[in-house]
């Protein structure tokens, strides 16, 4: 007999209505719960819920096999039964659930999470089962803002989860594990103490200013503050090997129409994600994707042929196109060399800047041993010769991306790596205050001003790590996550 069948058989001699009761939760902390796995069809999904009326809820829908209530079972302790509608008595779904007690848990609170099978419409109807039993719907993040909340993680580890989940390479994966781990809070809380310590000798000095306290040891003040300055501007410097690898190098193929940008999109993916035909403004829209050159991820911007727009579709596909220039980390500008340059080359030449460019002669394998047509020393720079069509070219192309990006190669992924814009905003904020402050001992400004610096330099590092904080910026933060985390 399968093993539903089994089940729905053995449940159906239990006492009819399971947990007609409504269980509401009588704290004032309302329990919440989200479907934690993606939808769409998988072998298995989760439901998870957090509170402290998490079991009760639980309990309320789910019999058991061995008939145990999960408010007597141990705390992480699995369970294996089945998940029924409290109304009809119908069974619902094959599930097992975990009961995890706080406050050894991700949120510190009660957790219950059913594995139940994965696709839409169970994991739903045993959402809306603990919805009607009290619990309430999680809003984006709010398992992690209570990890964050109730003392578990500071403010950068609970960003680093939301990292780990959208992490597109294997670096990227790493330091956001590093971050989760504690390594970017470990050193801007030792930094915010250093500071803290400084603040409290000229907070000192301002309180006991009537009283001589002797002359305050200025230069060693000033040292300490250039020491803490330096090493905020280490991890600002950090910064952009950490977007390289959690985001990827913004990396834009511009050209005019037709002259190869989808088909080198296609050649550095080796598959054919953009569409190519010999009719100018064939890509209309930016197409994205992610790809590992020599170790380095770039995020590879297609883009539409920048011309005088036809059409309304074209016009905002060239918007677009200009905006991923001027975002752009990396442009790989590209020309056909099979053609003499014409106005399109000459004024894209123009809004291309060169600090940031790599200058691209596509079709070599129509020049069969000659020349280019095109003119190259209207280039700021010397091209690489390739053929999107071929692949002839492309090792050296690649090289050469990886040698501008990074001088060739990633550096060891050791030290704490900042990665996220919001840590960095801050540090330079950080480092700007603290610079104040030095030049204040140097000139011999007022302890009051001073303070007021130091202070502001560790307001900036504590809201970082949430030590310093608005519950607006927590609005923000949580917003970006995926609900169910
Ligand atoms: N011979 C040759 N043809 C190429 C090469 N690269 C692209 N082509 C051809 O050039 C035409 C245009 O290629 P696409 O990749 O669509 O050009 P595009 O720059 O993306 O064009 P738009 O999307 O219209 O801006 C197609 O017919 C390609 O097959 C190449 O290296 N050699
Ligand atoms: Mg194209």
């Amino acid at each position: 007999m399968p093993l539903m069948v089994i089940l729905n058989h053995l449940f159906c001699f239990l006492p009819a209505m399971v947990g007609a009761a409504i269980i509401r939760p009588m704290q004032e902390i309302p329990t919440i719960a989200a479907i934690s796995t993606p939808l769409g069809t998988g072998a298995i999904g989760i439901v998870r819920m957090t509170g402290p009326a998490a079991v009760g809820i639980c309990d309320a829908v789910f019999r058991s096999v061995k008939g145990l209530r999960l408010a007597d079972a141990d705390s992480h302790t699995i369970h294996y039964g089945a998940v029924f509608e409290p109304d009809s008595g119908s069974l619902v779904d094959e599930v097992l659930v975990s009961v995890m007690r706080g406050p050894g848990t991700y949120t510190r609170e009660d957790i219950v999470e059913v594995n139940c099978h994965g696709g839409t419409v169970a994991q739903q109807k045993i959402l809306s089962l603990f919805l009607k039993q009290g619990a309430a719907l999680a809003s984006p993040g709010e398992f992690t803002r209570r990890a964050f909340l109730n003392g578990r993680i500071d403010l950068a580890q609970a960003e680093s989860v939301a990292q780990i989940i959208s992490a597109k390479t294997e670096a990227g994966l790493k330091v956001a594990m590093a971050q989760l781990e504690g390594s970017i809070s470990r050193e801007v809380k030792a930094l915010r103490q250093s500071l803290l310590r400084v603040m409290a000798g000229v907070e000192a000095e301002i309180d006991f200013a009537d009283e001589d306290p002797g002359e305050p040891d200025f230069a060693v003040n000033k040292e300490q503050l250039e020491e803490i300055e330096a090493s905020i501007g280490e991890l600002i410097d950090s910064a952009f090997v950490g977007r390289v690898i959690s985001q990827g190098v913004r990396t834009a193929i511009v050209g005019k129409p037709n002259v190869g940008k989808s088909s080198l999109l296609n050649s550095l993916l080796m598959r054919e994600r953009a569409i190519v035909t010999e009719t100018p403004g064939t890509t209309r829209d930016t197409i994205e994707e992610i790809i590992n050159v020599c170790g380095i991820p770039l995020r590879l911007i297609d883009t539409a042929g920048l011309r005088p727009a036809g059409d309304e579709v074209e016009q905002i596909g060239i918007e677009r196109a200009h905006r991923a220039l001027e975002e752009a980390d990396l442009i790989l500008c590209l020309f056909d060399g099979s053609l003499r340059e014409d106005d399109h080359d000459r004024t894209l030449l123009t809004s291309v800047p060169a600090d940031r460019a790599i200058y691209i002669i596509n079709k070599s394998d129509m020049l069969r041993g000659r020349p280019a047509a095109f003119n190259q020393g209207l280039l700021p720079a010397r091209p690489v010769l390739i053929s999107a069509l071929t692949r002839q070219g492309l090792t050296e192309l690649k090289e050469k991306i990886a040698d501008f990006v990074l001088g060739g190669s990633l550096p060891p992924l050791e030290g704490p790596i900042v990665t996220h814009e919001r840590h960095k905003l801050a540090l330079e904020r950080a480092a700007a205050s603290v610079s104040r402050a030095a030049q204040g001992f140097r000139v011999g400004l007022g302890p009051e001003l001073i303070a007021e610096e130091l202070r502001s330099a560790t307001g900036s590092l504590g809201e970082i790590t949430g030590e310093e904080m608005l519950e607006d910026l927590l609005d923000v933060i949580f917003q970006e996550f995926c609900i169910g985390k």
